[in-house]
């Protein structure tokens, strides 16, 4: 019943089933797996797609008969397993070029070798077959605003931006960008900390078609947000061109956990919002096993991510079938129809109506609303007693 499909569109990145679980306090605890060794893993539990950084498939120090040799054998996985590659970018901060930023670093060298860096990586992703290339800045910020002024900072990201749009242009790609906003972590703070910020920034690029957002669960409650919301405005504005799915509790360290593994209920709205309207994009889980995993661990991570969305779509769907939710629905957004001469678009005549006509104010603050009993009925279903 909760089987994946590959219209449901489930990717990972090699980076996350791939993950040795490293973390600041600790080594690695379990085995690097091959990328080609990851593709199968993603076939055997039902993904649909696998994305990477650059470096996740070629090591940065890579020669070019290796790179060749990596990107074959990567390809003969994929031929092998129908996996396909829906996205991919550029690892702009592991390597201590980056300490200071990529294309926000105050070093003009390192801004231009992040450029340089970013190009290859795009070519590498179209190779592949990628339709959305991502941007997380990750050590886009600062720890202190003495060294980096965020002004330039803002300009110097629309300047590589907009270069590599036109740089996607002049190549003939079809490929959209997707920026991924995080308040904090691994720098102090990074600019454009949420998915509003980047939605406003895009509109201020010379080809903002091109561009829209990858919103992040954890990313939005790190900053105390609430996600669903975050991802109806990306939506609504029609940005929402990938969406990294994990979990997070607000106001711990960053998680990356199992989709679904802490906040059950904002799950399920996220997951309604983006069935109820259509997303057509990637699920794509950007998250970690827990460090005690071991391999099989690995595996019943990635499939309780998938479970999961698919049973929170399956309660989506009882939701929108369920007549006594339906009807509370119904009654909350009930109409009668008698103001309707005030809707719709402005007209001098309307505005003089509106500011004439008489409202019972006292009435309309005495109206209570049943959201107690809905939102029982919808904690009902989700524990799985309706
Ligand atoms: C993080 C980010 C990354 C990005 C990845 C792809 O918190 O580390 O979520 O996992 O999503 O670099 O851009
Ligand atoms: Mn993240
Ligand atoms: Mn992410």
């Amino acid at each position: 019943m909760y089987t994946p499909k590959p219209e449901h569109k489930f990717s990972f990145g090699l980076w996350t089933v791939g993950s040795v679980g490293r973390d600041p306090f600790g080594e690695p605890v379990r085995r690097a797996l091959s990328p080609v060794e990851i593709v199968h893993l993603l076939a055997e539990v039902g993904a649909w797609g696998v994305n990477f950084h650059d470096n996740d498939l070629i090591p940065i120090d890579a020669t070019p008969a290796e790179r060749d040799q990596i990107v074959h054998n990567f390809k003969y996985a994929l031929a092998e397993t129908g996996i396909v590659v829906p996205m991919a970018t550029t690892n702009l901060f592991s390597d201590p070029a980056f300490r200071d930023g990529a294309f926000t670093s105050n070093d003009p060298r390192v801004r231009a070798y992040a450029l340089h860096k970013t190009m290859h990586a795009i070519d590498l992703g179209v190779e592949l077959g990628v339709g959305v290339y991502v941007f997380w800045g990750g050590r886009e910020g600062a720890e202190t605003d003495a060294a980096k002024d965020p002004v330039t900072a803002i300009k110097r990201t629309r300047e590589a931006m907009n270069f590599l749009c036109a740089y996607v242009i002049d190549k003939g790609y079809n490929l959209k960008f997707a920026l991924e906003a995080k308040p904090n972590e691994p720098r102090g703070d990074i600019y454009n900390a949420t998915t509003g910020n980047m939605l406003a920034f895009i509109a201020t690029l010379d080809h903002p078609e091109m561009v829209g957002v990858n919103p992040e669960v954890a990313h939005e409650h790190m900053a105390g947000l609430n996600f669903t919301h975050a991802v109806a405005q990306a939506l609504e504005a029609g940005k929402l061109f990938h969406i990294d799915l994990n979990d997070q509790a607000f106001g711990r360290y960053d998680q990356d956990f199992r989709f679904g593994a802490h906040n059950i209920k904002s799950a399920f709205f996220l997951v309604k919002l983006l069935e109820d309207y259509g997303y057509g994009g990637s699920r794509h889980f950007d998250a970690h096993a827990y460090r005690t995993a071991d391999l099989d661990d690995v595996k019943a991570f990635a499939t309780g991510c998938i479970r999961t969305y698919l049973i929170l779509k399956d309660k989506a769907a009882q939701f929108n079938a369920d007549p006594e939710i339906q009807a509370l629905l119904a009654e909350i957004t009930a109409d009668d129809g008698s103001l309707d001469g005030f809707k719709g678009a402005y007209s001098p005549q309307k505005a003089a109506a509106l500011k004439g006509h008489t409202f019972d104010r006292v009435a309309l603050g005495q109206r209570g609303q049943p959201y107690e009993r809905l939102d029982q009925l919808t904690v009902e279903l989700l524990l799985g007693v309706r």
